[in-house]
């Protein structure tokens, strides 16, 4: 494959064209990374969602977990928030510190083995608004995050990997020029959590109890 290994640099700024990436290789989340991950493997209400691409129904090759302020709904599944746990709240703010800026929601997604994973994709739905700050922490295994601009093929697929307490801010134009996603892995590998914390705006004339 065409691609390019990003190592971990000092430097929070992340070369990339059409795109920004900041980028903190470990984070102080006020306990050991294993112990967050645990406790977050226990109280989040993890599940299988379905999802539907054109029309076909698949179960996603992961586990996940919607908290936070206001519904979403991505890949044709509408998701209903759980309530913040004091746990989430304070990586949150943590997070928040190092972003610069503020979330009201958080996908968990639950890699349990190798076989996990996530299709390439950008996170780029209207309720996200045009130019989104997802900033992503990573927990447990590390895995590796492949970037592939959407229409510049002459540049290479980015691997960028993700070691537990890592985190990794998107924003500016990197949802519009570029996609995302973790392949599966033929090397076994431990179970791996990653938090996204976004800023769903809510629509014009659209509840939230759909
Ligand atoms: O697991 C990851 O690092 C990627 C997660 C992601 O892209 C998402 O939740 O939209
Ligand atoms: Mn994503």
């Amino acid at each position: 494959m065409n691609s390019q290994l990003l190592e971990q640099i000092d430097s929070e700024r992340l070369p990339v064209v059409d795109g920004e990436l900041l980028f903190w290789p470990q984070t102080e989340l006020g306990m050991a990374y294993e112990h967050l991950l645990e406790r977050l493997m226990a109280e989040s209400p993890w599940r299988q969602e379905e999802i539907s691409i054109y029309g076909k129904a698949y179960r996603q090759p992961r586990l996940s977990a919607w908290h936070g302020d206001l519904g979403y709904s991505y890949s044709g599944i509408r998701l209903e928030p759980e309530p913040w746990t004091s746990t989430l709240l304070d990586i949150r703010e943590r997070v928040e510190k190092l972003a610069g800026h503020q979330f009201n929601s958080v996908l968990l997604n639950y890699y349990r083995d190798q076989n996990d994973k996530m299709g390439m994709h950008s996170d780029d739905e209207t309720e996200l608004g045009r130019q989104p700050v997802i900033a992503s922490l990573s927990l447990g295994e590390s895995r590796t995050l492949l970037l592939r601009h959407k229409t510049r093929k002459d540049l290479a697929t980015i691997k960028l990997p993700l070691p537990s307490g890592s985190l990794l801010v998107m924003r500016g134009n990197t949802q519009h020029h570029w996609r995302h996603g973790i392949n599966a892995e033929r090397a076994h590998c431990g179970p791996r959590i990653n938090l996204t914390f976004r800023t769903i705006k809510p629509l014009a004339g659209r509840g939230t109890a759909r």
